[in-house]
């Protein structure tokens, strides 16, 4: 039977009253996602958090006996709480409290599929937890299993303070391998136009993936159902190829210890040659979604990469003024099904034009026997004109601009040697 489930959140003013109701809102679908059963949800208006219960006195006594009427069996509260107000509401209301990064947290865990993402989420559920542990080693596991304590995998998650630090120090070692193994992998990449796809969780991504490079990347309407990077190559036009990059989803306050801990996840971006930011175009709150993204891209340091907007979902929108007004906010737009097809020829022909705007045509000389030369710029480019004399062959290649760059210098490489 799925958890019961009681949801809290706290607005600053009556007026903040209604932004808390649409947090709450992603809120429970965050405990979908989760398997929660969300039973009933309150929200207190208090200008002031209190440091020792978060929520004021009179809340406290109404959220014991909500929990009492409704059975319920975990508490989440929508704000951060400190190690001492969750012990004090576990205390005085009865129940397990969590509160929005843990169930963020399990959420990865439960997601998490390859060692890459087992790892990071791992060491960000960890960090999150040691700084919850008082004195010697609290007990977690009087608070058995369930939302918010589950680990990646088979791992038990550790609860002793000392096993923990000697974790988190394993982990980080892992990760720097495999760091140094993207690294590698980016290199060899180098030479391609990178299309990443950005953008708050539950957008479109993924199908959008699928839809432009027929992948089978996993699609469903749970939140962060994509952790791990999946990158699948794209023909915009004959000898016109570039990579695309499906990557794990944003959200709004995405907990600390995720950001870190899944740093060369996010860091994909920064690999970009074109962000995509995609954006469920039939969301109410797609303008706030927007701006949670963008502070993402800012904090990960992926700020000033060039992107571009890219509307989906569009066969959802039955409003035209919705379509109108986003056409206006933001210029230079696309809008798309990627369910439907819709759009996805005008997605194509704008990527086309953005990475032709990267294409330049140099000129080689290669000794004519060099027919290894020769077919390095085959690969680096596409050959449009080729001129023998008795020794030496001249050719024209059009190609991505840092791909010609680095040809030159392997061709000048070659011919000193
Ligand atoms: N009607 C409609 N539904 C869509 C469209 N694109 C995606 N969906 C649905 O929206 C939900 C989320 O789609 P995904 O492609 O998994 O979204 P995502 O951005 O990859 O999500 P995460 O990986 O969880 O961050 C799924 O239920 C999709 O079927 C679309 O163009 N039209
Ligand atoms: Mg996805």
């Amino acid at each position: 039977m799925a958890w019961r489930i009681l949801l809290c959140g706290v607005a600053t003013s009556s007026r903040a009253r209604w932004s808390k109701a649409d947090s709450l809102e992603e809120l429970a679908a965050l405990t979908a996602t989760a398997g929660g059963d969300v039973v009933e949800r309150l929200i207190q208006v208090r200008p002031k958090l209190d440091p020792a219960t978060l929520v004021g006195r009179g809340m406290v006594e109404n959220l014991h006996s909500t929990c009492r009427r409704h059975h319920i069996d975990l508490l989440i509260l929508d704000e951060e709480l400190t190690p001492t107000q969750q012990r004090n509401l576990e205390d005085q209301v009865r129940v397990r409290v969590i509160d929005r990064a843990a169930l963020i947290l399990d959420i990865f865990a439960l997601h998490a599929r390859t060692s890459e993402a087992k790892i990071q989420v791992e060491l960000a559920q960890l960090e999150y937890r040691r700084t919850r542990l008082t004195g010697f080693g609290v007990e977690m596991s009087r608070l058995g299993g369930g939302i918010g304590t589950r680990g990646p995998g088979e791992t038990k998650l550790e609860v002793d303070r000392r096993k923990i630090e000697q974790r988190i120090a394993a982990l980080r070692k892992d990760l720097k391998k495999i760091d140094r193994e993207r690294a590698v992998q980016r290199e060899r990449r180098s030479d391609m136009f990178k299309l990443v796809l950005a953008g708050y969780t539950n957008a479109g991504k993924s199908t959008l993936l699928n839809r432009m490079t027929r992948a089978d990347v996993k699609v469903s309407d749970q939140l962060f159902a994509t952790l791990d990077p999946n990158t699948k190559p794209l023909s915009l036009a004959r000898n016109v190829s570039v990579l695309v990059t499906d990557t794990v989803g944003f959200i709004r306050n995405l907990p600390t210890q995720l950001v870190a801990s899944f740093r060369s996840t996010l860091s994909e971006v920064l690999d970009a040659s074109l962000v995509l930011h995609v954006v469920d175009a039939s969301d109410e709150q797609v303008d706030r979604k927007i701006d949670a993204v963008n502070d993402t891209l800012g904090a990960i340091g992926a700020g000033d990469k060039p992107v571009l907007m890219v509307f989906t979902k569009v066969d959802r929108v039955f409003d035209d003024a919705v379509v109108k007004r986003m056409k206006r906010s933001y210029a230079r737009s696309v809008f798309v099904s990627g369910q439907t097809g819709e759009g996805i020829d005008e997605l194509r022909a704008e990527l086309l034009r953005r990475v032709e705007k990267e294409m330049v045509t140099r000129t080689f000389t290669v000794p004519v026997h060099r027919y290894d030369l020769v077919s390095l710029l085959h690969d680096a480019g596409r050959v449009v004109k080729e001129q023998a004399t008795r020794d030496k062959v001249k050719l024209s290649v059009i190609g991505f601009r840092p791909a010609l760059a680095r040809a030159r210098t392997r061709v000048s490489a070659a011919l000193k040697a």
